[in-house]
């Protein structure tokens, strides 16, 4: 390999060889940079970039092969229109002006009565800032259209540790290999954060101790020195109760409170009454657990604690994770670079997100809002009718809460559906107007990541396959058919990525566009032993870690930490759990993405069928043997699957890995026929693992 030349391109002593440098798009924390080979055109090879400091030269087991859905003979290859009944998934190929046409038109007439019955759908199926949130962004905003609270995954713990924290802010994840205490709590990382583990793993070397706080054994929690199972939805409660124990034992270190936080007199006196013995009937642990995990926490350092979505997809999850994220200021875990506690590390980036998606266009208007987490609530009963809708980077039908409303809206007559995506998924098959999807070979974009500190770029590596086009070309020609004039809409992909970098933030001096797409990646300007908040300075309004928050308190949310219990459990809801005794869980599993590449034959054959694992207590109390098939059912719907009988999960539980597609189930149905589209305690965040079903045995094994 050579120097590298403009593009971030690497020419090989061959020149018809060239190593481009990408980076991942999915979402996941560790948006690995990436060197795709390119022979003739054609992409030939795809390595983790080894001198990206997070990568280090390694991808997952899905983005090894991804060539293999860049190249999947089931691509779509040019726009088509729909033949059959919604649902059935029967196209017709179109050209690109008819298709263009066509939406424009109908969003054009739609737009003249009310633009409100417009609604963007969009989730993170990539994550760079020109596929994701800007020329589409801008597109709506000029048209006035509905819009949505992307609310699935992280809003929830967002707005827990920005009550606490002040922001999507903690510790650099790359410090954990000096940890001597890791907490993995509600986190799977070798599952969904694979960099981090590596670095877990060093950490284990040299003698830390990994803790597991987690209702199900999961690949990592196995691998850990101790697991703690507490009941789904009571981390809130374990947290005060912790908090209980190095107040009261006063382990606590006093000068970094008086210095760095607020409402620490209020905190002791609140936390008196969360005794282990209260947070143990809670949990489903033992008091003595609880002493001893407050106690080796105060005491082992470098503390970090990996706190992960899992934990937060309650009812309750806000203020559990604004608990949770209390712990390292109280015992000063914050003044190393490998303790304090990270969630998301989003918010060190200070990209110019107005810039990127103009809500000036908006002109004084302000459309309703929509919650995704309560899209079915939103296709079938919103007022005024939502009357068309523009998907791209999301897989709706499989991945939303509730999928029978979500169904029912997809299937409606009068809803005009434009989906834009790579293959027909379940979602695809409602639309009217299917559009090609580039992949991330073969555009540009720019990325940040949540899991650790660099700015990646992606180079395109390869001619887009098919007819197929970038999201951002797709809104630019749409502006142009529905005459908007204003220059941004003439951006290209690389502005835009040139924007997204143009910032004043002293984090981003020095990166720039033109920089970083040849070098693949640059580090935020921060130090190499990055301790954020050795000496406080959190962006909360006082600049303290707030155990008293304003925040919650403007909003006539208790300022100070309590509990606040799951919607759907056997203890808080005992009417329910009478019916519906398990509590079901449907985590990422290792060889999907979300609902990403669970379509690619390789990934379903390593996850073999959906399954549902089961404590063999809960099997036996229901007649269920190994490898029988069971139906999962409440009364938003059903479900079936087959029964692994492994207790992994802890009595009481049951785990799902998820997300299957439904086209590939033997029923039509997933995890998302039972989950709730009930929103929880901060921001209006989904709540999918709060949720409570029984099991029943359809059909014997054999
Ligand atoms: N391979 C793979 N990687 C992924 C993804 C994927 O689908 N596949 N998805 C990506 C995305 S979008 C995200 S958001 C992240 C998610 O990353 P994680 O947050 O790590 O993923 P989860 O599996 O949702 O949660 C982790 C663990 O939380 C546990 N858990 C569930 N409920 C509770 C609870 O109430 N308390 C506690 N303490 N634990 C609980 C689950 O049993 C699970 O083992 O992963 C990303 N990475
Ligand atoms: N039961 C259950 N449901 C869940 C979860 C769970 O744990 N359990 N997890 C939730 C979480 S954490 C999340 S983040 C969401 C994720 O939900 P989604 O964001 O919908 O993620 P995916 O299912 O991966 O679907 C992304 C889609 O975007 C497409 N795509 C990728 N890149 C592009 C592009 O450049 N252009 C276009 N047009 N399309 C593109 C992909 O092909 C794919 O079909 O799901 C949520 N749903
Ligand atoms: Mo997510």
């Amino acid at each position: 390999m050579n120097a590298p030349t403009k593009e971030g391109r690497l020419a090989d002593a061959d020149s018809r060889v060239q190593v481009v440098r990408t980076a991942c798009p999915h979402d996941c924390p560790d948006t690995c940079g990436m060197l795709v080979t390119v022979k003739d055109g054609v992409a030939v090879k795809i390595q983790g970039d080894p001198s990206m400091p997070f990568t280090e030269g390694t991808l997952c087991t899905k983005v090894a092969h991804y060539l293999e859905r860049t190249y999947s003979p089931d691509r779509i290859l040019h726009p088509m229109k729909r033949v059959g009944p919604k649902g059935s998934g029967a196209f017709e190929r179109i050209t690109w002006d008819e298709a263009l046409d066509t939406i424009a038109a109908r969003l054009q007439a739609l737009a003249a009565e009310n633009p409100e019955s417009i609604l963007p759908v969009s989730y993170a199926g990539t994550m760079g800032m020109a596929q994701y949130s800007s020329m589409d962004r801008r597109f709506f905003h000029k048209l006035g259209a509905s819009l949505l609270d992307r609310t699935l995954c992280s809003t929830l713990g967002k707005f827990g540790l920005k009550a606490t924290l002040g922001g999507s802010v903690g510790m650099d994840p790359e410090r954990f290999d000096e940890a001597k205490l890791i907490i993995l709590w509600g986190a799977n990382p070798v599952v969904s954060n694979l960099h981090l583990w590596s670095r877990v793993q060093e950490a284990k070397r040299r003698g830390a101790k990994v803790i597991a706080i987690d209702p199900y054994r999961s690949l990592s929690a196995e691998r850990c020195t101790q697991q703690i199972a507490l009941l789904p939805g009571t981390d809130g409660a374990l947290a005060l109760a912790l908090m209980h124990v190095l107040i009261g034992e006063d382990l606590v270190d006093h000068d970094y409170i008086a210095k760095y936080t607020v409402g620490f007199e209020q905190l002791a006196e609140r936390v008196k009454q969360y005794t282990p013995q209260w947070a143990a009937k809670v949990c489903g642990i033992t008091a003595a657990e609880i002493a001893t995990l407050a106690r080796e926490y105060a005491s082992v350092k470098p503390a970090a604690i990996r706190l992960n979505y899992g934990m937060q997809r309650h009812a309750g999850g806000g203020i559990a994770a604004r608990n949770i994220a209390c712990l390292p200021a109280l015992t000063g875990a914050w003044r190393e670079a490998a303790g304090g506690i990270v969630l998301t590390t989003a918010d060190f980036y200070n990209f110019d997100h107005a810039a990127l998606e103009r809500p000036d266009l908006l002109a004084g208007r302000r459309p309703r809002v929509i919650n995704q987490a309560a899209l079915g609530d939103a296709l079938t009963a919103a007022d005024p009718a939502v009357r068309a809708i523009i998907v791209y980077n999301t897989n709706s039908v499989a991945v939303c809460p509730d999928s029978e409303k979500v169904i029912a809206g997809f299937r409606r007559e009068d809803l005009f559906t434009v989906v834009m995506d790579s293959f027909l998924t379940d979602t695809a098959d409602y639309a009217d107007i299917v559009l090609p999807a580039t992949t991330q070979l073969e555009h540009h974009d720019v990325h940040k990541s949540y899991g650790h500190l660099y700015v990646l770029a992606n180079n395109p590596a390869i001619a887009p396959v098919g007819e197929s086009l970038p999201n951002s070309e797709v809104f630019r020609r749409l502006a142009a058919r529905m005459g908007f004039d204003e220059p941004c809409f003439r951006d290209s992909d690389e502005d835009i990525c040139r924007t997204a970098l143009r910032s004043s933030s002293p984090r981003m001096k020095g990166i720039e566009w033109e920089d970083v797409k040849q070098a693949g990646w640059r580090r935020l300007a921060v130090p190499e032993r990055f301790a954020p908040f050795a000496e406080g300075g959190f962006p909360t309004p006082s600049g303290k870690c707030e155990f008293h928050s304003a925040l919650l308190e403007q909003q006539g949310v208790d300022p100070l930490p309590f509990f606040n219990p799951p919607a759907e459990s056997v203890q808080s809801n005992p009417d329910l759990g009478r019916r519906y005794p398990l509590a079901f869980l449907s985590p990422p599993a290792r060889n999907f993405l979300n609902s990403s590449f669970a379509n690619l034959k390789r990934f379903r054959d390593l996850e073999g069928e959906p399954r549902l694992e089961l404590h063999s207590a809960d099997a036996a109390a229901r007649g269920i043997a190994d490898g029988d098939r069971v139906r999962v059912f409440n009364d938003r719907g059903s479900f079936a699957l087959r029964a692994r009988v492994n207790d992994k999960p802890r009595p009481g539980v049951v785990v799902a890995p998820s997300v299957w597609w439904k086209k590939h189930s033997s029923d039509g149905g997933n995890a998302n026929n039972v989950t709730s589209q009930r929103t929880g305690d901060l921001g209006g965040g989904a709540t999918f693992y709060d949720c409570l079903v029984e099991v029943e045995r359809i059909e014997q094994a054999g």
